[in-house]
Formats: C-alpha cells, sequence, structure tokens
C-alpha cells in the first residue's frame, strides 16, 4: 500500500496528474526515513525537517504532522516493513504549466516503503572530487536533484561510491551525504549554512561524538585537509556512517576505518530502535 493525500492505496490505483508542478517543475519536498525492526528512526527530526523545507518553498503542508505521523506508522504496519525505508513527498500541486504559483493548487502528499533485501553496505568506501554546482539553497530537501545525480553518475561510472563536492578549496557534503573527517581525534564537518543539508544522521553524529568525549568542530575545511586528515567518513539515513579511505586516489589516513569513526559507528548502532519483536 502507498499513501496519496488522504488514500490509502495501491500503487495501481495510484494518479497523479501531468501537470503535478513536483513533475514539471521539480517543485517539491522531500524526506526519507529509516525503519529498522518496523520502527521509525528520528521520525520527529524528520517531520520538522520537511516542514522547514515546505515552509522555506512556501508550501503549507496539507495534513498535521501528528496525524501524517500515525498514517506513516499504520503504512508500515500494514506493509509489514521490517528493514528499509519510508519515502515520502510533498509537491506545491497539479496547475496548467506556468512558473509562478498557481492560486488554486492543492499541495500532493506521496509516502511509500520499502523493504530491504539487504543492509545497505558500510564497507570503507573511495570517493572522488567534484565542483558544487548546485544551487545556493542545498538546506532545503528539494525535489530538485540534478546536481546530486550528475555528481553520483559521474563518481559511479568512474568507479567509486560517493562524489564530495567543493565549492573553490572548500568541502561541503557528498551528492547524498555529509562529510565529516577527523584530525589529532577532533571531528569535524561543514557547518549547517545553506551550502548543504543539515543531516539528521549529521545531528546525531555530532551529538553521540559530544557523548563520547570528542571535540566537536561545525567548521569548513578544505580539499587538501581532508585529504590529510587522519579519518573520514560519510553519514546519510540510508548509508548510516560509512567509512572512507580514499578521495581522488589519495589514501585517508591508515586507509582502514580509523578507531574514532569505529567508535562513532558504534555508538550509533547502540542509538537504533531495539527490535519490537
Ligand atoms: N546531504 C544530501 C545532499 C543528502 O541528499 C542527504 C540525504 C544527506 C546529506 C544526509 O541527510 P540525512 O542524514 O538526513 O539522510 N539523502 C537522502 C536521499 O536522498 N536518499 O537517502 C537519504
Amino acid at each position: 500500500m502507498i499513501i496519496v493525500n488522504n488514500q490509502m492505496i495501491s500503487k495501481e490505483q495510484a494518479q497523479i496528474d501531468i501537470e503535478d508542478r513536483g513533475y514539471q517543475f521539480g517543485d517539491g519536498v522531500y524526506e526519507v526515513v529509516r525503519i529498522y525492526n518496523g520502527v521509525f528512526y528520528e521520525l520527529d527530526a524528520h517531520f520538522k525537517r520537511l516542514e522547514r523545507s515546505a515552509s522555506e518553498i512556501k508550501i503549507k503542508l496539507p495534513f498535521q504532522l501528528k496525524e501524517l505521523k500515525t498514517r506513516v506508522e499504520k503504512l508500515v504496519t500494514l506493509n509489514n516493513v521490517h528493514s528499509g525505508h519510508l519515502y515520502l513527498q510533498v509537491t506545491r500541486g497539479a496547475a496548467p504549466r506556468n512558473h509562478p504559483f498557481p492560486v488554486k493548487a492543492e499541495p500532493v502528499l506521496v509516502a511509500y516503503t520499502k523493504e530491504y533485501d539487504h543492509e545497505p553496505s558500510r564497507l570503507p568506501g573511495r570517493a572522488m572530487f567534484t565542483e558544487d554546482i548546485r544551487w545556493l539553497r542545498c538546506d532545503i530537501k528539494s525535489l530538485n536533484l540534478l546536481g546530486n545525480v550528475l555528481a553520483k553518475q559521474e563518481s559511479q561510472e568512474r568507479g567509486f561510491d560517493e562524489a564530495i563536492f567543493h565549492r573553490g578549496d572548500i568541502v561541503t557534503e557528498g551528492s547524498s551525504t555529509n562529510v565529516f573527517m577527523i584530525k589529532n581525534r577532533i571531528v569535524y564537518t561543514h557547518p549547517a549554512n545553506q551550502l548543504i543539508l543539515d543531516g539528521i544522521t549529521r545531528r546525531k553524529i555530532l551529538s553521540l561524538a559530544n557523548d563520547l568525549g570528542l571535540q566537536v568542530k561545525e567548521e569548513a575545511f578544505t580539499k587538501d585537509e581532508l585529504l590529510s586528515s587522519d579519518e573520514a567518513f560519510i553519514s546519510s539515513t540510508t548509508q548510516e556512517v560509512r567509512p572512507i579511505i580514499e578521495v581522488n586516489g589519495h589514501t585517508i589516513g591508515s586507509g582502514k576505518e580509523g578507531d574514532v569513526t569505529a567508535a562513532i559507528h558504534a555508538e550509533f548502532v547502540k542509538s537504533l530502535p531495539v527490535s519490537v519483536n
């Protein structure tokens, strides 16, 4: 089953207008929420970010978050999701194609779940640098993902696991992840401003690192600083905490997952919902 507006229907029954602005303009926002053992991870934080993203592009959410929570929880139960994620998007709605906001359009909500056949890989990965050609509101989780898609595609074609964006010398984030580096046991990541998405996993990691007694600095770092760091990792809802051991062919630190990364990952695993079965 999937959710379309107020309905809970099968995917085959769903109808989306060809003039939905999400389809024609990428005019909408989205979230991806992990489900562990049938339970959402950090759902409230994702909902808050959805509300903020929608408000930044002046979409009024067509539901109360409390009501949405009940419905997505029901969806997970109905679909019997054990380990997977919820994808949720809200577009400005359907109207004859024209750039300005339509007067009459009603926002459209679509939500569906995905069950994983296997857990996403967190094997140490290799990344490449690519110039960050995206717009200057990367803090909004908008459906406009072409810059991210092109970067990820190039990284995949060249045999890398992720593309790491930089604006000039400054490292911003990955094509679908946040980027962290560790130098002298200090954890660094780009500040949560308009140049990056403030990842829910990123925030969790900063808080866990703090709990571990590590020094944390939300400070921008350069490509060279990343290359000469002791450890690096990427984070996201789906990739969790994934070590990066090579960037553009340069080995990072020992070329293996570092101790600080491993400690943060262990703490992250401890924060996951326990089995409800
Ligand atoms: N930066 C970008 C550009 C992202 O797309 C994502 C997540 C993140 C950072 C990490 O944010 P979270 O920790 O909140 O996931 N991208 C989602 C996506 O599009 N698929 O899976 C996760």
